[in-house]
């Protein structure tokens, strides 16, 4: 077997000061560096949105953050504007050990569709290339941490089982958003789809 750690959005918009920010998303930094040379490979991704993106409450008049909307592809979170295409707030954290980084794989880029999961968009059905990536790298094994646990690191996680690889989740290594229980709604998802919560 060959492993993988993959670093789930460690960008500043999502530490403490940032446009959404997750609670504590910077404490795991120094975590997830120590953990790098345990891994043959270091994946990272980026939340990488344009301008006016489709996820941003700003794109819907009358709409304000974090409330829902009907997308074609589904139900969606409304989100403050964040990781915009080369802003500071999209940049990784400073203190992120992105030197490592075998790939940096960049998502939600498409202005009508938001990418929470690292293999799909979130019509579930668009794919990023990741696992056509780790295919012909031969990786089965995904360790994944970073931010947020409910979001990125949830979809991804049960993308990754579904695809047929063995996950586990650092929930030390990784902080979440809680917005309308999503924590333990994705602790809980996570696990019965057989994703190991460490
Ligand atoms: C994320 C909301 C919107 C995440 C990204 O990284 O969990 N959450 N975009
Ligand atoms: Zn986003």
């Amino acid at each position: 077997m060959t492993s993988a750690l993959i670093v789930i959005d460690l960008q500043n918009d999502f530490c403490p000061g940032g446009a959404l920010a997750v609670p504590e998303g910077d404490q795991i930094v120094p975590g997830i560096n120590a953990l790098m040379p345990e891994f043959p490979a270091v994946i990272l991704t980026q939340d990488w949105h344009p301008s006016g993106h489709s996820s941003f409450a700003s794109s819907h008049p009358g709409k304000s953050a974090y409330e829902m909307t009907e997308m074609p592809y589904g139900p969606q979170v409304l989100w403050p504007d964040h990781c915009v295409q080369g802003s500071h707030g999209a940049a990784f954290h400073q203190d992120l050990n992105t030197a490592r980084a075998d790939l940096i794989l960049r998502k939600g880029y498409n202005p009508a569709i938001d990418s929470y999961s690292a293999f799909f968009e979130n019509d579930r059905a668009t794919p990023t290339g990741l696992h056509g990536y780790l295919q012909t790298r031969g990786i089965t094994d995904l360790t994944m941490v970073g931010l947020a646990i409910d979001f990125c690191v949830n979809y991804s996680a049960l993308d990754a089982a579904r695809l047929g690889y063995r996950v586990t989740v650092r929930r030390d290594l990784a902080r979440g958003i809680d917005l309308g229980g999503s924590l333990a709604a994705a602790e809980a998802g996570m696990t019965a789809a057989g994703v190991t919560l460490l």
